[in-house]
């Protein structure tokens, strides 16, 4: 039986991932990292949190010596590195913490395997967001980085170090840049689910009006279970490597609202520009969306695109599911929540 490690367990990517290693066997070490109050809701929503293989294990990336004996005790043949100070925008406020965090905290876990576990193999969650100010169009493992927050700049350290460990002591670390990638388990900080849950209550007559910051800015959205599979893939190859996960489509934040009200039944008209950008309802004239400049950032991304070909080559990995089929699921998923009084 292999063993896998998955810090970041309470996270989306790391409850989907954590499924997906349950179904092939792994014993699986998820490491959280203590709190007043523990929250398990996504590994409980997909059904795994009392499984047998799966052992829950108290853990903060940012302790060395946390980090060695975490891989001496549960002797993970991988380790997959998802915990991070994961939200741009508190990047912002919070840039030590990030960086202690989402930057040394991965080399904390490269120092630990290569300390005692130089054979096992390593992934880092790596990112779109290191691209940040627009090189090249579709972006691919190759274009240049141009980070544009604390967030963005912490990945890619820790992207280099993997890259360096690779090449300075041999060690088997993939560094995959995944583009950004959603589900029903999305935060409610990100945009995605921020539209979807609103949208939710809109329609259930909980909320009035949906505010959000920069309705332009463009991503490329897929569906979260489908690139946990692309990491797994990723140490399953012959060699290590820098590959990029995407859809190979992108669209605005407007356009991602558009589809969202649409899938409840609601078509929006837009009108005005900037500041005075609203969303109404094309029915009724009732306004539902309205920018509110506070959820600007200082520095913005403007443009994500990414072309996953090589991942599709040598991985065989190809994203499936389309933005309006995920937004879908997405508001389907937090009518049906929001109906039953589930909060998160
Ligand atoms: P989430 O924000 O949902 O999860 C992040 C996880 O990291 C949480 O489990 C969090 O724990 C944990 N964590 C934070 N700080 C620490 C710490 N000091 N010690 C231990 N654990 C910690 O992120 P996602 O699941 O969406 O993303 C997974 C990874 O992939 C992240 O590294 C993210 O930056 C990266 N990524 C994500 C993309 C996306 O579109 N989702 C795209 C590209 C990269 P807690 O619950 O206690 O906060
Ligand atoms: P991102 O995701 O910054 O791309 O990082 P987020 O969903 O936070 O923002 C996407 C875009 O939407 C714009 N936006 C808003 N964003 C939020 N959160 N709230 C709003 O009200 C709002 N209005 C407009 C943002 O300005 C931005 O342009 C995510 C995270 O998962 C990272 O960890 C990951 O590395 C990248 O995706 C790929």
């Amino acid at each position: 039986m292999r063993t896998a490690l998955v810090t970041g367990i309470s996270g989306q990517d790391g409850a989907y991932l954590a499924q997906l290693l349950l179904e092939k066997d792994y014993q699986v070490y998820g490491a959280y990292r203590r709190t007043s109050s523990i929250n398990f809701w996504r590994i409980a929503e997909l059904g795994i949190e009392q499984h047998p293989n799966l052992h829950l294990v108290e853990y903060d990336l940012t302790d060395l010596g946390n980090s060695i004996r975490l891989l001496d005790t549960t002797g993970a043949d991988e380790i997959y590195n998802l915990a991070a100070q994961s939200f741009v925008s508190v990047s912002f406020d919070q840039p030590t913490t990030t960086a202690q965090i989402t930057g040394i905290g991965a080399l904390n876990l490269l120092e630990a395997m290569r300390t005692v576990r130089p054979d096992a193999r390593f992934y880092q969650a790596s990112t779109s967001e290191m691209f940040g100010k627009v090189q090249a169009v579709p972006q691919t493992e190759s274009t240049s980085f141009y980070p544009r927050s604390p967030y963005g700049v912490a990945k890619l350290f820790a992207h280099w170090t993997t890259v360096n460990y690779r090449e300075s002591y041999n060690l088997f670390g993939s560094s995959g840049i995944l583009f950004n990638h959603e589900s029903p388990l999305r935060g409610q900080e990100f945009v995605t689910r921020k539209v979807t849950d609103s949208v939710a209550k809109i329609k259930l007559g909980k909320l009035d009006v949906l505010e959000l910051g920069n309705l332009d800015a463009k991503r490329d959205w897929g569906y979260a279970k489908e690139y946990v599979d692309g990491m797994w893939r990723m140490l399953q190859a012959d060699e290590p490597d820098t590959f990029v996960l995407s859809t190979n489509r992108t669209v605005t934040v407007r356009d991602f609202v558009s589809l969202s009200f649409a899938a409840a039944g609601i078509e929006l008209r837009w009108e005005g520009s900037g500041e005075s950008e609203r969303g109404l309802d094309a029915e009724t004239g009732r306004e539902l969306v309205r920018v509110n400049p506070k959820f600007y950032r200082p520095a913005e991304v403007d443009l994500l695109i990414g072309d996953a070909s090589k991942a599709k080559d040598v991985l065989g990995w190809e994203a499936k599911t389309t933005i309006e089929e995920l937004s879908r699921m997405m508001v389907e998923a937090d009518i049906e929540r929001n109906e039953r009084g589930f909060s998160f």
